[in-house]
């Protein structure tokens, strides 16, 4: 699709300034990258579920299994009372089904950005769980924020449940730093409970990322489309094809923008000039093994205390806890 004629920019919300400049930054680098937070328009929102429906993409259905599978182990390994704490939009099927699990529950707080979307869920919660003290938190979790006391008060531990295989789109040193301060927010008695992506078979991992109805296709053009609309940019989005290549040096599969032919573009300070076959770099989605989970969790000072999987170990929900207490591999694992 190429540029409209003219284009209006879209109203600028405060802080917007600092994401335009972090968008900025990211062009000026080698790879040009524009951060993931860019799928996430109206339209990158619903092209996003659209993706967890897609046959390839095997990640949602899995950790829901795994979910239905073992809910009740997680909610016994996590004790009554707790304060159950989750950065992202939340509310979800996996946190409904681990809602239901939890001992009496002291307190639920969904930590998002999108203050619509947030009370929405809240109150969509409070309907369907009658007894549970949902405490929303409207806050970018990417950066740091504050729990209200209310909303810890009279819980026996505080939990951080951050599911998705969110953290595989950090950096391996950012996931450390986001980690660290959920280990934070848990304290010493708490617990961060996460659901990983495994690495497994590069077929299966280049297909759930490149889907046949070109679902994520879409999803990965709509970032430079959300750009345009919000910088008022005119970056010609027919000049890219959507690629996922597993890049095995690093285990992640890369989602990049590559040039179908000679493309530049300017925005800001940002002069982008690619050759034919070049690309932008939008996401990285790193998977992991049991030993790289454990040393993500360690580098984090955290410490494994149990790990549910599916049969094929291709998902996996780590309780990971501070410091202390060796990590003993389930001995139900794999688990059918
Ligand atoms: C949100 N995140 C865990 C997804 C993933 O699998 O890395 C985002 C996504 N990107 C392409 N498809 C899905």
């Amino acid at each position: 699709m190429s540029a409209p004629e003219r284009r209006v920019p879209e109203a600028r919300p405060s802080g917007q300034d600092a994401r335009i400049d972090g968008l900025v930054a990211g062009l000026r680098q080698s790879p040009p990258s524009i951060s993931p937070s860019w799928f996430y328009d109206r339209r990158g929102s619903a092209l996003f579920e659209r993706i967890c429906e897609q046959p390839e993409y095997y990640l949602t259905r899995i950790e829901l299994s795994i979910m239905d599978a073992h809910v009740r182990e997680m909610a016994e390994a996590l004790g009554p009372r707790i304060a159950l704490i989750e950065p992202g939009a939340g509310s979800g099927l996996k946190t409904r089904r681990l809602l239901g699990a939890l001992d009496s529950p002291a307190s639920y707080v969904p930590v998002d950005i999108s203050r619509e979307h947030l009370l929405e869920s809240a109150s969509r919660l409070r309907a369907d769980y009658q007894e549970l003290h949902v405490h929303p938190v409207c806050a970018d979790f990417t950066a740091p924020f504050d729990v209200p006391a209310a909303a810890l008060e009279g819980a026996r531990r505080n939990v951080v449940y951050f599911p998705g295989s969110t953290l595989g789109n950090w950096a391996p040193q950012d996931a450390v730093e986001l980690l660290r301060r959920f280990a934070r927010i848990a304290g010493p008695g708490g617990a961060v409970l996460l659901g990983l992506d495994m690495v497994k078979p590069v077929e299966v991992l280049e297909r759930a990322y490149d889907d046949a109805a070109g679902v994520t296709a879409a999803f990965n053009l709509n970032a430079l489309e959300h750009v345009n609309r919000v910088t008022g940019s005119r970056i010609d989005t027919s000049a890219f094809r959507h690629f996922a290549p597993w890049v095995a040096a690093h285990e992640r599969i890369e989602m990049r923008l590559v040039a179908r032919r000679d493309v530049a573009f300017e925005l800001g300070a940002a002069r982008v000039r690619l050759r034919r076959g070049e690309h932008l770099l939008t996401e990285y989605s790193h998977k992991y093994t049991a030993e790289s989970a454990a040393q993500l969790a360690a580098e984090a000072g955290l410490v494994v205390q149990q790990a549910w999987f599916d049969p094929e170990r291709w998902f996996g929900v780590w309780l990971l806890a501070p410091g202390g207490g060796a990590y003993a591999e389930p001995t139900d694992a794999p688990v059918s």
